[in-house]
């Protein structure tokens, strides 16, 4: 197996998190976006949208979108579950993942699409879209803090998947944009030191 990587892409990120929580050898082949390598016809031929992650099964075989490959990966090497066991664990788990990418890692990525240089001339950039997002990431901010009184991962369980999309949505926003988690929020900031602190956190 292979995984086509953009190394500064929150979306790689969360499968290289989830690939190292399984302590898997996977290689890893890095994307240069800027220069176009993603939009080589080769490229194209294993992922038409161009995108990153992208894991290639020895038989060729391309899966794409970082869920269905941490999924993929899940269903081959179960130990440890990043997903839950039970129905109700996978039930709670799926709504929180959802939550944390369309409430924080999708807003955090539309801000950073819609400001920074580098998108400058690849899209038409809206700086209205990217305040909208960023007020809705704050006030979205003020909500986790108060569903993870009294939990230590944001599932309600153990680490999951959830949280692996939420710390990289958090690290894009602090290292891309220039949004942190206020000190304030202190459940919040109690598990970010939490899931920050973990070996695979760099991955
Ligand atoms: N929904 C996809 C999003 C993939 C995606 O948009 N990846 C970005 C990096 S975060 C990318 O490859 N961008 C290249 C481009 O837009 O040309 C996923 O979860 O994997």
């Amino acid at each position: 197996m292979k995984l086509y990587d953009l190394p500064a892409s929150p979306n790689t990120r969360r499968v290289r998190i989830f690939i190292a929580e399984k302590n898997l050898e996977i290689e890893m082949i890095p994307i240069d976006m800027m220069s176009g390598e993603n939009k080589t016809e080769e490229y194209l031929a294993k992922n038409p949208l161009g995108r990153m992650p992208l894991l290639e099964l020895d038989g060729g075989t391309c899966i794409a979108e970082s869920i269905a490959i941490c999924r993929y990966l899940e269903n081959e090497f179960p130990d440890p579950p990043l997903f839950g066991t039970t129905s109700l664990e996978k039930a709670m788990i799926e709504m929180w993942q959802r939550r944390m990418e369309f409430q924080f890692l999708n807003p955090l990525i539309d801000i950073f699409r819609n400001t920074h240089e580098m998108w400058k001339d690849r899209i038409v950039q809206i700086p209205q879209v990217a305040e909208i997002a960023s007020e809705g990431v704050k006030e979205q901010m003020v909500w986790l803090n108060q569903e993870l009184e009294g939990k230590e991962y944001i599932a309600g369980g153990g680490y999951s998947v959830a949280d692996i999309t939420a710390q990289c949505a958090f690290v894009m926003g602090k290292a891309a944009v220039g949004i942190r988690i206020p000190e304030d929020l202190s459940n919040l900031d109690a598990w970010w030191s939490r899931v920050t602190s973990r070996p695979t956190a760099r991955a």
